[in-house]
């Protein structure tokens, strides 16, 4: 059967992918991938020369690492399980970390499918961010994130630690399957070899993505009030983003609800807030440590709650957020004992209270400071929530840890934080506004951290916000310490107005506007900005069709439809000269591009959210009627990938890949083992008919055996 209409008039097109064939191509998942090798964060492991020192534990349950020879498959799971053998999670490659006794991982090391066991060591649990230990830093006391495989086990490994508390141990707090602890670093090892530990790793405290330290308090604009009449549009960032378009299409965020987890939005009481969230902030919550509201005496978490819902009240409509009909949840984390972001070490009690809400997008401004690039605990969690809620889409902040530290004119790559490395988020960079006035109008070079970090031409003599087909310097660059590409997209994140909280003593930010609304830049700028964009993308699905679109969905809609900025606002002028963008998209830099709700409500699309997905070795195949040639074809495939472990190096657990053929016959396909997502843009497209395929590769963790995934296909 073949799906007749073409890409060309797709309004009318919200099917859900007609197949013509499921399963008929199947390829010998055996060919040429035995795996030998462990990849650990900790290092590669050969597997059969660690499996010769192998001994099982007598009698006693512990956790192992199972390697299969080939890609595992249902059925080799199925004889872990008939064995009586518990899995946890995908180590890479083809292995699994399993629970057994002596007796069942026997029989396990007997199976003609098995490559190697081997015990699940202390050392292939400790994160290398601890750096390098020594005599000399033995009695280093390091606070450590510890995550159980279960929440049963992290109440035994509790119980293990309060046994080791005379040798500088002090548990600090207990969540889930989650223990914050102060452990010295010649006891990490100790501590990592109780049953049931699957990761340490150092805890850092997470911090808001603003860059409000990037001038002296004293030379910010000491501006007269304003009273909004030298406004031209583009302070509050939507008009780059084209949300005007989306709201003369009828697309407004009505009917749709984001959640935000920040520093608190403004009073902390409905009664009393900022009346641009009137009817828009429908709830708070306190989880700031030692809080008892969910307001905001910090400034950073109201600016952001504006740019997601804002409505204009006091501006007459002039500065808003993007779902100017959209509803936002607040979740106030500040903590004003501490006079910090208190972010809890389970993630899992932000995601679900909005989720029983109604939130199904939930905007996160912040991010670790350290540790660039790394999958860790985090990041993990971000991925096991929306794993098991496919349709809830986390956004994260890339960060602003953009420097150019060999002074060559253009940033330097791996900046990312976590949770922003998180496969299944949405993670946002920053591009700039447009606007000439307020907030910071300075060359870079005169900015206090310009002399370590940005000291170099063409950079320098650049200003934030005057080009937004340029990239705001600070923004955290990609790949992952695995080689993934983020961050997934950017929006605007320089000078944005958006709203001032009311408490007394807030930050001003970049600057104050009036007493409403006040500047301010960072990735946690664009980030909720890309919040309301997805308040809006939901809506459009609906309107398709698609009452619960996948999370997957809703981001690869976003991707899908974003702007390449290529080559940047310095132009062609290659790397040396400081080219910001040196590939079309996607790249490190700008993700997918910039965010752009007018195409995001108007492109034509072909759509299909495969909520069953696709089997191992199996592929789906979907035919397009190309009706005239066209400019551009470009088909993208998105997935939520199962959550993988912070203690392998690749965090890819599943491998989904997209095959398009042309109607000549051309066959082009990435063979892309590392992204959960995958785009092919073909030029000057020519008419007819196109095969484009799903096939799934290795999908040693599906969901009944089976991958879900989104597939959006245009042409124009
Ligand atoms: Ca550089
Ligand atoms: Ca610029
Ligand atoms: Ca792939």
């Amino acid at each position: 059967m073949i799906q007749k209409g073409g890409i060309i008039s797709l309004e009318s097109s919200s099917y859900r992918g007609v197949l013509f064939s499921i399963g008929l191509l199947f390829f010998a998942a055996n060919a040429g991938f035995a795996g030998d090798r462990l990849f650990l964060r900790s290092g590669v492991i050969n597997s059969k020369v660690e499996a010769m020192k192998f001994s099982a534990i007598a009698s006693t349950v512990t956790d192992y690492v199972v390697q299969f020879k080939n890609i595992p498959t249902e059925s080799d799971k199925a004889s872990l399980a008939y064995h009586g053998i518990q899995i946890f999670k995908y180590l890479p490659d083809d292995a699994f970390i399993v629970r057994g006794n002596h007796t069942q991982i026997q029989a396990i090391r007997k199976l003609s499918t098995v490559n190697a066991v081997l015990v699940y060591t202390p050392k292939m649990k400790v994160s290398p961010d601890f750096g390098a230990f020594s005599v000399f830093t033995a009695d280093t006391i390091e606070n450590v994130l510890i995550k159980a495989f279960t929440d049963k086990d992290a109440v035994k490994i509790l119980e293990g630690m309060q046994g080791m508390a005379s040798s500088g141990i002090t548990i600090l707090k207990h969540q889930g399957n989650s223990i914050l602890a102060n452990i010295s670093q010649k006891n990490l090892f100790l501590v990592a070899g109780l049953q049931g530990v699957e990761h340490l790793q150092p805890y850092i405290p997470m911090k808001t993505w603003d860059r409000f330290d990037l001038m002296d308090e004293d030379v910010k604009q000491p501006t007269s009030p304003g009273d909004y009449t030298d406004l031209n549009g583009f302070e509050d960032g939507t008009r780059i983003m084209n949300f005007n378009a989306a709201y003369n299409a009828g697309f407004t965020g009505a009917g749709e609800i984001a959640a935000m987890a920040d520093t608190g939005v403004d009073t902390g009481d409905l009664n009393t807030l900022h009346e641009d969230f009137k009817g828009a902030v429908s709830k708070g919550y306190i989880h700031g440590m030692f809080s008892k509201s969910w307001n905001d005496p910090m400034g950073h978490g109201t600016h952001v709650a504006g740019s997601i819902v804002g409505r204009g009240v006091h501006s007459s409509g002039k500065i808003r957020g993007g779902a100017i009909e959209g509803q936002l949840i607040a979740q106030g984390m500040w903590s004003p004992l501490l006079d910090n972001l208190t972010v809890p070490t389970e993630l899992n009690t932000l995601f679900e209270t909005s989720y029983s809400d109604g939130a199904r997008v939930h905007s996160n401004s912040w991010g670790s400071p350290r540790n660039f690039g790394a999958y860790d605990n985090f990041a993990v969690q971000v991925d096991e929530y929306v794993w098991n809620h496919p349709d809830m889409l986390p956004i994260f902040a890339a960060g602003n840890s953009g420097i150019d530290e060999n002074k060559d004119g253009r940033i330097d790559s791996h900046s990312m934080s976590s949770p922003g490395t998180a496969k299944n988020c949405l993670t946002v960079g920053a591009s700039e506004n447009l606007t000439d006035h307020g907030g910071i109008q300075l060359p870079i070079g005169e900015l206090k951290s310009a002399p370590t970090s940005w000291p170099a031409e063409p950079i320098s003599s650049d200003f934030m916000s005057n080009n937004p087909n340029g990239l705001a310097m600070f923004s955290s660059r990609g790949p992952t310490s695995d080689g993934r590409t983020k961050p997934d997209v950017v929006a605007p994140g320089t000078n944005i107005l958006s709203i001032k909280s009311q408490v007394p003593g807030a930050n001003e930010l970049w600057g104050a506007y009036n007493k409403y609304y006040t500047y301010a830049g960072g990735t946690s700028m664009a980030t909720p900005l890309t919040a309301g964009a997805a308040l809006i993308a939901r809506q459009k699905l609906k309107s398709l069709g698609f009452e619960a679109p996948s999370a997957a969905l809703v981001k690869g809609l976003l991707m899908h439809t974003a702007v390449d900025l290529f080559p940047g606002q310095f132009g062609l002028v290659g790397a040396a000269s400081g080219q910001e963008l040196l590939t079309q998209r996607p790249n490190s830099d700008e993700g997918y591009g910039r965010v752009d709700v007018d195409r995001v409500v108007n492109i034509p699309m072909q759509i299909i959210d495969e909520k069953a997905g696709v089997a191992q070795g199996q592929s789906l195949v979907y035919q397009i009627d190309l009706q005239s040639p066209q400019n551009k074809a470009w088909f993208t495939l998105v997935y939520t990938d199962a959550p993988g472990t912070a203690s392998a190096a690749k965090a890819l657990v599943n491998d989904l890949d997209l095959i398009v053929t042309t109607p000549s016959g051309e066959v082009l396909t990435l063979t892309d083992t590392v992204n959960n997502h995958e785009m092919i843009e073909i030029s000057n497209a020519q008419s007819g008919t196109y095969k484009v395929e799903v096939s799934g590769q290795r999908i040693p963790v599906g969901k009944e055996g089976k991958q879900p995934f989104a597939l959006l296909i245009s042409a124009q």
